[in-house]
């Protein structure tokens, strides 16, 4: 995969490619400004908005009466900028926004095989935070720091051999020091190839 970005992946299992800086600390005000303006749904133990596609967590699926309409044009801007700089090779028309306040997390799992596509991007706002990859079969686990304004890329094996969770706690060891994490919101680009 050549980026055309400089792009680190030490550390992730392969499949995975971490893009640093994918965008600005302007870019992360303006798109956390129309999240905040959006709702935010607060079913789950943490808050989340869906964009394009609404995915269903019980049936863990996307339905056929998922359709929400076209990314609104601040996401698809994004979408855009992932396929010009060659994160994503098809324009994603799936996103989710993650809300983790200090304490929150994500369990462990895969992104649903049938659903989307073969590369899933995850793009980190506001706060750092760690996500652990676990080999299905061998239980090798791999953990890495996901900074704020980075982009993470998840196809071929990180995509469907390895899960990934991001830990419940309120702070992670960083370069071997105690970092608090503050408020952090992902938002989770995906293509959906199939409804079920
Ligand atoms: O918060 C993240 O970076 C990951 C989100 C995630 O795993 C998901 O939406 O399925």
């Amino acid at each position: 995969m050549d980026f055309g970005l400089h792009f680190r992946s030490k550390g992730l299992p392969p499949g995975a490619v971490y893009v640093p800086s994918f965008i600005s600390s302007e870019e992360e005000a303006v798109l956390v400004r129309h999240l905040d303006a959006g709702e935010w749904n607060a079913e789950l133990k943490r808050r989340v908005q869906h964009f394009g596609y609404r995915y269903d967590y019980r049936a863990r699926a996307v339905t056929p009466d998922a359709c929400l309409g076209p990314l609104p044009e601040w996401l698809s801007a994004v979408a855009d900028q992932l396929v010009s700089a060659g994160v994503l090779d098809d324009l994603p028309d799936q996103v989710i926004a993650n809300e983790y306040l200090p304490g929150q997390g994500i369990s462990a799992h895969v992104d649903c095989i049938p659903c989307f596509d073969e590369r899933i991007v995850s793009l980190s706002l506001l706060s750092q935070c760690e996500m652990v990859f676990q080999q299905k079969q061998s239980g090798e686990k791999l953990a890495v720091i996901l900074d704020p304004r980075t982009a993470l890329v998840m196809t071929g094996a990180a995509r469907y051999q390895w899960t990934h969770e991001i830990p419940a706690r309120k702070s992670d060891q960083v370069d071997g020091m105690k970092v608090e994490r503050a408020r952090r919101i992902s938002l989770t680009f995906r293509k959906v190839v199939r409804t079920i």
